[in-house]
């Protein structure tokens, strides 16, 4: 019989946790053949990333998981075979009294948020708190073969380099979305948190010899544009010219498109996790633009992860890409350091797929869940 899976997404803010959790129910029920229930507390964020979502249905089918309302007030149902509360959400009482109940108790998970440090991977699968005698792990997604992966669905890589390969497709997608950009147009996206640092960056790219199209996809980020743009507003659809640079405007796209647009660009800017794990995927070089947390700490994760991602670089470019991220993830100056990447571009740009190859080879995040309920089952 199928196992069956529970997992629960509180939405703190943003698009990262349902982004995530929703990429993990679908994989499951695709390439694991679980019966899953995705349990999400606000169906409005979802609808942004997946806009098929019904928000007045407190139970739907979406490509074969069982997407549930989490309601306020939680109504008793009985637990599955294994429980994931996604990034240390906590579940309603009444639930975890049910997973007591079962006759076998669950399998219970914490699916934690993704970093590069290096205590990660002795931390993956130990045993957290207990309920009533049902054990909680933590399971830690990550970059190194120690932890639990990345997110990456079977025949993605194949995916995205068959339409990086088909300039017809390319054109097509981006022409859907109105964007047509020049020949020889150095094209690249946007998602990103406000950043003071921005305006820096735009006037290089604006004085740079080189044309740059940079697609800004609707969110946070569109207030630094416009002030720097000096418009009263920009909305969908707006495209502006500022000498090399024409910067346009994007609807916020369902998630597979977003993907797209990704393995469409030359250079991502991307946040968070779910898009920060997206744009690896893409194979293009990348600057990211980490969730800033309380003491700086977020500072610590960025230094991990630019430590592993440059480790195969010259140091003159891993100076350069280390300096840019720096620069993004302290809102300083971005001019300098964007013009020293600029001059390592072939390397960093072959640097980006074969770093895309090396994590591409490891287990994916939604195999390791399985093998990890195989072994404790
Ligand atoms: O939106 P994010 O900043 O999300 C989060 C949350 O802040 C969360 O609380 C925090 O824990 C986490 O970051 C680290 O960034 P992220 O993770 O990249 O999620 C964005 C999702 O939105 C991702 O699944 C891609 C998707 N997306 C679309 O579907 N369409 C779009 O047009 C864009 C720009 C993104």
């Amino acid at each position: 019989m199928k196992a069956s899976w529970d997992i629960f997404c509180s939405v703190v803010d943003n698009y990262g946790d349902i982004g995530v959790t929703w990429r993990l129910a679908r994989q499951l029920v695709a390439e694991h053949h679980c019966a899953v229930r995705l349990w999400v507390d606000d169906l409005r964020a979802f609808e942004r990333i997946c806009p098929q979502i019904d928000i007045r249905q407190a139970c739907q089918q979406q490509d074969g998981v069982e997407v549930r309302h989490w309601p306020a007030q939680w109504q008793p149902e009985t637990a599955a075979d294994v429980v994931i509360a996604a990034f240390a959400c906590q579940l309603p009482h009444v639930y975890m009294e049910a997973m007591a109940d079962r006759q076998q108790p669950p399998l219970w998970l914490n699916l934690d948020y993704l970093s590069a440090e290096d205590w990660v991977g002795g931390c993956h699968g130990l045993p957290s708190v207990k309920f009533r005698g049902v054990q909680k792990y933590f399971f830690f997604p990550g970059f190194q073969p120690q932890t639990g992966g990345l997110l990456r669905e079977g025949g993605l890589l194949a995916q995205r380099r068959a339409f990086q390969a088909d300039g017809q497709a390319r054109a097509a997608f981006l022409q859907a979305l109105g964007v047509m950009p020049a020949a020889g147009v150095r094209l690249m996206s946007l998602f990103a948190y406000e950043n003071a640092g921005l305006g820096g960056w735009l006037d290089a790219l604006a004085c740079d010899l080189h044309p740059t199209h940079l697609l800004v996809p609707e969110g946070r980020i569109l207030g630094d544009v416009q002030r720097w743009l000096g418009v009263d507003s920009l909305a969908v659809g707006n495209l502006q010219v500022r000498q090399s640079l024409t910067v346009q405007v994007l609807p916020f796209i369902r998630q597979e498109d977003y993907d797209r647009l990704l393995w469409c660009c030359d250079f991502n800017a991307v946040r968070g996790e779910d898009s920060f794990v997206r744009a690896q995927w893409a194979g293009r070089p990348m600057l990211w633009h980490i969730y800033r947390q309380d003491e700086d700490i977020h500072l610590d994760k960025l230094e991990a992860f630019l430590a592993l991602y440059t480790r195969a670089l010259s140091p003159p470019a891993r100076a350069a890409v280390q300096a840019l991220w720096r620069s993004w993830n302290t809102e300083a100056q971005m001019a300098e350091a964007w013009g020293e990447l600029l001059l390592h571009w072939p390397e960093v740009t072959a640097h980006a797929e074969q770093w895309c190859l090396e994590q591409g080879s490891q287990v994916d995040l939604a195999a390791a869940l399985v093998q990890f309920y195989l072994n404790w089952i």
